[in-house]
Protein backbone atom coordinates (compact mmCIF):
# COMPACT_ATOMS: atom_id res chain seq x y z
CA UNK A 1 0.00 0.00 0.00
CA UNK A 2 1.09 3.72 -0.74
CA UNK A 3 -0.09 6.68 1.33
CA UNK A 4 1.07 9.68 -0.82
CA UNK A 5 0.58 13.53 0.93
CA UNK A 6 -0.91 15.77 -0.81
CA UNK A 7 -2.07 19.34 -0.30
CA UNK A 8 -5.02 19.85 1.69
CA UNK A 9 -6.57 22.87 0.16
CA UNK A 10 -4.60 25.27 -1.88
CA UNK A 11 -3.16 26.11 -5.35
CA UNK A 12 -1.74 21.80 -5.82
CA UNK A 13 -4.86 20.34 -4.43
CA UNK A 14 -7.25 20.15 -7.21
CA UNK A 15 -5.08 19.39 -9.83
CA UNK A 16 -3.00 16.79 -7.77
CA UNK A 17 -6.23 15.21 -7.52
CA UNK A 18 -7.44 15.33 -11.28
CA UNK A 19 -4.14 13.80 -11.77
CA UNK A 20 -5.01 10.54 -9.75
CA UNK A 21 -8.59 10.55 -11.27
CA UNK A 22 -7.15 10.84 -14.85
CA UNK A 23 -4.98 7.59 -13.70
CA UNK A 24 -7.73 5.81 -13.23
CA UNK A 25 -6.99 6.13 -8.93
CA UNK A 26 -10.15 7.87 -7.31
CA UNK A 27 -9.67 9.07 -3.35
CA UNK A 28 -12.39 11.65 -1.94
CA UNK A 29 -11.86 14.67 -1.41
CA UNK A 30 -10.27 16.47 1.77
CA UNK A 31 -13.71 17.15 3.24
CA UNK A 32 -13.87 16.05 6.23
CA UNK A 33 -10.51 13.25 6.42
CA UNK A 34 -7.13 13.55 6.40
CA UNK A 35 -6.37 10.11 5.14
CA UNK A 36 -8.98 8.99 2.38
CA UNK A 37 -8.02 5.04 0.68
CA UNK A 38 -9.12 4.55 -2.67
CA UNK A 39 -11.37 1.68 -3.59
CA UNK A 40 -9.15 1.50 -7.01
CA UNK A 41 -5.31 1.34 -6.19
CA UNK A 42 -3.91 0.01 -3.47
CA UNK A 43 -3.21 3.71 -1.99
CA UNK A 44 -4.41 6.27 0.35
CA UNK A 45 -4.38 9.56 0.54
CA UNK A 46 -2.68 12.25 3.03
CA UNK A 47 -3.73 15.81 3.31
CA UNK A 48 -1.64 17.97 4.49
CA UNK A 49 -0.36 21.70 4.45
CA UNK A 50 2.19 21.90 0.76
CA UNK A 51 4.71 22.91 3.59
CA UNK A 52 4.66 19.70 5.70
CA UNK A 53 4.94 17.41 2.52
CA UNK A 54 8.93 17.27 1.67
CA UNK A 55 9.57 16.14 5.38
CA UNK A 56 6.72 13.40 5.90
CA UNK A 57 7.80 12.07 2.63
CA UNK A 58 11.22 12.39 3.61
CA UNK A 59 10.79 10.57 7.29
CA UNK A 60 8.85 7.86 5.87
CA UNK A 61 5.24 8.82 7.55
CA UNK A 62 4.06 9.27 3.48
CA UNK A 63 6.09 7.09 0.45
CA UNK A 64 5.19 9.54 -2.07
CA UNK A 65 3.96 13.25 -2.32
CA UNK A 66 3.09 16.10 -4.61
CA UNK A 67 4.89 19.51 -3.91
CA UNK A 68 5.83 22.34 -5.62
CA UNK A 69 9.68 22.58 -6.99
CA UNK A 70 9.93 25.93 -4.88
CA UNK A 71 9.24 24.32 -1.55
CA UNK A 72 11.07 20.95 -1.75
CA UNK A 73 14.44 23.19 -3.00
CA UNK A 74 13.65 25.82 -0.28
CA UNK A 75 13.20 22.81 2.24
CA UNK A 76 16.26 20.28 1.12
CA UNK A 77 13.92 17.47 1.66
CA UNK A 78 16.50 14.02 1.27
CA UNK A 79 13.64 12.58 -1.11
CA UNK A 80 13.69 11.00 -5.24
CA UNK A 81 12.21 13.50 -7.59
CA UNK A 82 10.19 10.72 -9.82
CA UNK A 83 8.06 13.49 -12.19
CA UNK A 84 7.69 16.40 -13.23
CA UNK A 85 3.64 16.73 -13.33
CA UNK A 86 3.73 19.76 -15.88
CA UNK A 87 0.93 21.94 -13.85
CA UNK A 88 1.87 24.62 -10.74
CA UNK A 89 4.00 26.10 -13.23
CA UNK A 90 5.83 29.45 -11.74
CA UNK A 91 8.74 30.93 -10.71
CA UNK A 92 10.78 32.24 -7.77
CA UNK A 93 11.87 36.13 -8.87
CA UNK A 94 13.05 38.90 -7.45
CA UNK A 95 11.08 42.29 -7.91
CA UNK A 96 11.70 46.17 -7.38
CA UNK A 97 9.73 49.25 -7.00
CA UNK A 98 8.84 49.62 -10.57
CA UNK A 99 10.44 53.62 -10.62
CA UNK A 100 13.78 52.23 -9.63
CA UNK A 101 17.07 52.34 -11.93
CA UNK A 102 17.63 48.62 -12.45
CA UNK A 103 20.66 47.78 -13.83
CA UNK A 104 21.82 44.35 -12.49
CA UNK A 105 21.95 42.15 -9.45
CA UNK A 106 24.81 44.85 -7.79
CA UNK A 107 21.43 46.76 -7.08
CA UNK A 108 20.55 44.24 -4.22
CA UNK A 109 24.12 45.15 -2.34
CA UNK A 110 23.05 46.53 0.98
CA UNK A 111 19.26 46.37 0.65
CA UNK A 112 16.72 44.46 2.36
CA UNK A 113 14.89 41.30 1.00
CA UNK A 114 11.50 39.98 1.71
CA UNK A 115 10.84 36.85 1.21
CA UNK A 116 9.19 33.49 2.28
CA UNK A 117 12.49 31.63 0.58
CA UNK A 118 15.05 32.48 2.65
CA UNK A 119 17.17 29.66 1.30
CA UNK A 120 16.90 30.05 -2.37
CA UNK A 121 17.13 33.39 -2.17
CA UNK A 122 20.62 33.37 0.11
CA UNK A 123 22.03 30.58 -2.18
CA UNK A 124 21.56 32.65 -5.52
CA UNK A 125 22.58 36.17 -3.86
CA UNK A 126 25.98 33.74 -2.56
CA UNK A 127 26.39 32.37 -5.82
CA UNK A 128 26.44 36.50 -7.57
CA UNK A 129 28.81 37.86 -4.66
CA UNK A 130 25.69 40.23 -3.30
CA UNK A 131 25.82 41.45 0.00
CA UNK A 132 21.80 41.86 1.02
CA UNK A 133 19.74 41.51 4.20
CA UNK A 134 17.05 38.59 4.04
CA UNK A 135 13.60 40.01 5.61
CA UNK A 136 11.81 36.15 6.51
CA UNK A 137 7.88 37.02 6.40
CA UNK A 138 5.49 34.49 5.19
CA UNK A 139 2.45 35.88 3.61
CA UNK A 140 1.82 39.26 1.35
CA UNK A 141 5.70 39.72 0.58
CA UNK A 142 4.42 41.73 -2.05
CA UNK A 143 3.71 44.48 0.53
CA UNK A 144 6.94 44.64 1.49
CA UNK A 145 8.31 47.64 -0.27
CA UNK A 146 5.42 49.59 0.21
CA UNK A 147 5.21 49.45 4.15
CA UNK A 148 8.50 49.83 4.49
CA UNK A 149 9.79 46.59 5.81
CA UNK A 150 12.26 45.79 2.45
CA UNK A 151 13.33 47.78 -0.45
CA UNK A 152 12.88 44.43 -2.38
CA UNK A 153 11.45 41.73 -2.74
CA UNK A 154 11.87 37.69 -3.71
CA UNK A 155 8.62 36.23 -4.27
CA UNK A 156 6.20 33.45 -6.48
CA UNK A 157 5.57 34.97 -9.91
CA UNK A 158 3.07 33.44 -12.03
CA UNK A 159 1.23 35.80 -14.22
CA UNK A 160 2.53 38.62 -12.80
CA UNK A 161 -0.54 40.72 -12.14
CA UNK A 162 0.46 40.16 -8.48
CA UNK A 163 3.43 42.45 -8.63
CA UNK A 164 2.23 44.81 -11.00
CA UNK A 165 -0.58 45.55 -8.67
CA UNK A 166 1.64 46.83 -6.03
CA UNK A 167 3.85 48.62 -7.98
CA UNK A 168 6.96 46.25 -8.35
CA UNK A 169 8.49 45.04 -11.81
CA UNK A 170 10.21 41.69 -11.68
CA UNK A 171 14.24 42.20 -12.32
CA UNK A 172 15.62 38.57 -12.00
CA UNK A 173 14.04 35.03 -12.57
CA UNK A 174 15.74 32.78 -9.91
CA UNK A 175 13.91 29.69 -10.09
CA UNK A 176 11.94 27.74 -12.24
CA UNK A 177 9.17 25.56 -10.45
CA UNK A 178 6.11 23.06 -11.41
CA UNK A 179 4.41 20.82 -9.12
CA UNK A 180 6.57 17.18 -8.80
CA UNK A 181 6.17 13.54 -7.80
CA UNK A 182 8.51 13.04 -5.38
CA UNK A 183 9.31 9.80 -3.03
CA UNK A 184 11.10 8.44 0.27
CA UNK A 185 14.05 7.34 -0.27
CA UNK A 186 14.61 3.05 0.72
CA UNK A 187 11.53 1.33 -0.72
CA UNK A 188 10.76 -1.72 -0.84
CA UNK A 189 10.11 -4.11 -3.46
CA UNK A 190 6.42 -4.39 -3.39
CA UNK A 191 6.39 0.07 -3.04
CA UNK A 192 8.53 -0.09 -6.37
CA UNK A 193 6.55 -2.20 -8.22
CA UNK A 194 3.31 -0.12 -7.39
CA UNK A 195 5.23 3.37 -8.19
CA UNK A 196 6.46 1.41 -11.56
CA UNK A 197 2.73 1.33 -12.25
CA UNK A 198 2.19 4.58 -10.96
CA UNK A 199 4.69 6.32 -12.98
CA UNK A 200 3.34 4.54 -16.13
CA UNK A 201 -0.12 5.61 -16.28
CA UNK A 202 1.39 9.11 -15.44
CA UNK A 203 3.67 9.36 -18.18
CA UNK A 204 0.93 8.70 -20.88
CA UNK A 205 -1.24 11.24 -19.62
CA UNK A 206 1.75 14.02 -19.20
CA UNK A 207 2.90 12.85 -22.72
CA UNK A 208 -1.17 13.05 -24.02
CA UNK A 209 -1.61 16.89 -22.66
CA UNK A 210 -0.94 19.85 -24.54
CA UNK A 211 -1.50 17.40 -27.95
CA UNK A 212 -4.25 17.25 -30.39
CA UNK A 213 -5.23 14.36 -33.17
CA UNK A 214 -5.28 15.32 -36.29
CA UNK A 215 -7.46 13.97 -39.31
CA UNK A 216 -7.52 14.89 -42.98
CA UNK A 217 -8.04 14.07 -46.51
CA UNK A 218 -5.07 15.38 -48.52
CA UNK A 219 -4.54 14.89 -52.08
CA UNK A 220 -2.09 12.10 -52.77
CA UNK A 221 0.37 14.79 -55.03
CA UNK A 222 0.77 16.70 -51.57
CA UNK A 223 1.13 13.55 -49.29
CA UNK A 224 5.26 14.08 -49.17
CA UNK A 225 4.27 17.73 -48.41
CA UNK A 226 2.05 17.20 -45.18
CA UNK A 227 4.56 14.11 -44.04
CA UNK A 228 7.30 16.65 -43.68
CA UNK A 229 4.81 18.99 -41.85
CA UNK A 230 3.46 16.46 -39.20
CA UNK A 231 5.96 14.78 -37.91
CA UNK A 232 4.15 12.14 -35.84
CA UNK A 233 5.23 10.10 -33.20
CA UNK A 234 6.50 7.47 -35.75
CA UNK A 235 4.94 8.57 -38.61
CA UNK A 236 1.95 9.87 -39.58
CA UNK A 237 -0.98 7.38 -40.68
CA UNK A 238 -1.95 7.33 -43.87
CA UNK A 239 -5.02 5.64 -45.58
CA UNK A 240 -6.49 4.71 -49.06
CA UNK A 241 -9.82 6.74 -49.69
CA UNK A 242 -12.07 5.93 -52.55
CA UNK A 243 -11.23 8.51 -54.97
CA UNK A 244 -7.27 7.10 -55.94
CA UNK A 245 -6.12 10.92 -55.80
CA UNK A 246 -7.02 11.65 -52.41
CA UNK A 247 -5.75 9.93 -49.32
CA UNK A 248 -6.98 10.64 -45.17
CA UNK A 249 -4.27 11.21 -43.19
CA UNK A 250 -4.05 10.63 -39.03
CA UNK A 251 -1.25 12.28 -36.60
CA UNK A 252 -0.76 14.14 -33.32
CA UNK A 253 0.59 17.82 -33.22
CA UNK A 254 0.90 19.86 -29.88
CA UNK A 255 -1.77 22.17 -29.64
CA UNK A 256 0.43 24.96 -29.53
CA UNK A 257 1.49 24.14 -33.09
CA UNK A 258 -1.83 23.58 -33.80
CA UNK A 259 -2.91 26.55 -35.99
CA UNK A 260 0.36 26.79 -37.49
CA UNK A 261 -0.05 23.23 -38.89
CA UNK A 262 -3.65 23.81 -40.33
CA UNK A 263 -2.95 26.43 -41.90
CA UNK A 264 0.08 24.95 -43.62
CA UNK A 265 -1.64 21.90 -44.40
CA UNK A 266 -4.91 23.61 -46.01
CA UNK A 267 -1.92 25.56 -48.51
CA UNK A 268 -1.10 22.23 -49.54
CA UNK A 269 -4.93 21.33 -50.67
CA UNK A 270 -5.74 19.63 -47.24
CA UNK A 271 -9.80 19.09 -46.43
CA UNK A 272 -12.17 18.03 -43.74
CA UNK A 273 -9.43 18.93 -41.10
CA UNK A 274 -10.81 17.21 -37.44
CA UNK A 275 -9.39 17.95 -34.82
CA UNK A 276 -9.78 15.55 -31.84
CA UNK A 277 -8.84 15.70 -27.79
CA UNK A 278 -6.23 13.15 -26.82
CA UNK A 279 -7.18 11.08 -23.93
CA UNK A 280 -4.12 9.03 -23.25
CA UNK A 281 -1.06 8.45 -25.09
CA UNK A 282 0.70 4.95 -24.39
CA UNK A 283 4.05 4.93 -25.60
O1 LIG B 1 -1.95 26.17 3.00
P1 LIG B 1 -0.71 25.70 2.33
O2 LIG B 1 0.55 25.97 3.11
O3 LIG B 1 -0.83 24.28 1.87
O4 LIG B 1 -0.62 26.53 0.95
P2 LIG B 1 0.26 27.81 0.55
O5 LIG B 1 -0.58 29.01 0.76
O6 LIG B 1 1.62 27.76 1.16
O7 LIG B 1 0.52 27.52 -1.00
P3 LIG B 1 -0.38 27.84 -2.29
O8 LIG B 1 -1.58 26.96 -2.32
O9 LIG B 1 -0.56 29.30 -2.47
O10 LIG B 1 0.66 27.37 -3.41
C1 LIG B 1 1.10 26.04 -3.48
C2 LIG B 1 2.13 25.92 -4.60
O11 LIG B 1 1.53 26.33 -5.85
C3 LIG B 1 3.34 26.83 -4.50
O12 LIG B 1 4.33 26.33 -3.62
C4 LIG B 1 3.84 26.85 -5.94
O13 LIG B 1 4.62 25.70 -6.20
C5 LIG B 1 2.55 26.74 -6.75
N1 LIG B 1 2.12 28.01 -7.39
C6 LIG B 1 1.88 28.17 -8.71
C7 LIG B 1 1.87 29.21 -6.80
C8 LIG B 1 1.49 30.10 -7.80
N2 LIG B 1 1.50 29.43 -8.99
C9 LIG B 1 1.17 31.47 -7.44
N3 LIG B 1 0.85 32.26 -8.34
N4 LIG B 1 1.91 29.59 -5.51
C10 LIG B 1 1.61 30.86 -5.17
N5 LIG B 1 1.25 31.81 -6.08
C11 LIG B 1 0.94 33.18 -5.53
C12 LIG B 1 2.18 34.05 -5.26
O14 LIG B 1 2.64 33.83 -3.96
C13 LIG B 1 1.68 35.47 -5.43
O15 LIG B 1 1.06 35.94 -4.27
O16 LIG B 1 0.19 33.93 -6.42
C14 LIG B 1 0.66 35.28 -6.47
C15 LIG B 1 1.29 35.61 -7.79
O17 LIG B 1 0.48 35.26 -8.82
P4 LIG B 1 0.44 36.14 -10.15
O18 LIG B 1 -0.33 35.29 -11.12
O19 LIG B 1 -0.29 37.41 -9.82
O20 LIG B 1 1.87 36.39 -10.61
ZN1 LIG C 1 2.38 26.52 2.38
Amino acid sequence: MLRIAIQSKGRLNEESLSLLQDIGIEVDAPKRKLLSKSQTFPLEALYLRDDDIPHVVAGGTATLGIVGLNELEERGADVDILARLGFGACRLSLAVPKGEDYEGPAWFSGRRIATSYPNILRKYLDDKGIDAKIEVITGSVEIGPAIGIADAIFDIVSSGSTLIANGLKEVETVFESEAVLIARKNLDAEERTLIDDLLFRIESETVSRGKKYLLMNIPKASLDEAIRILPAMRSPTVMPLASPDWCSLHSVVNTADLWTKVRQLKAIGAEGILVMDVDKIIL
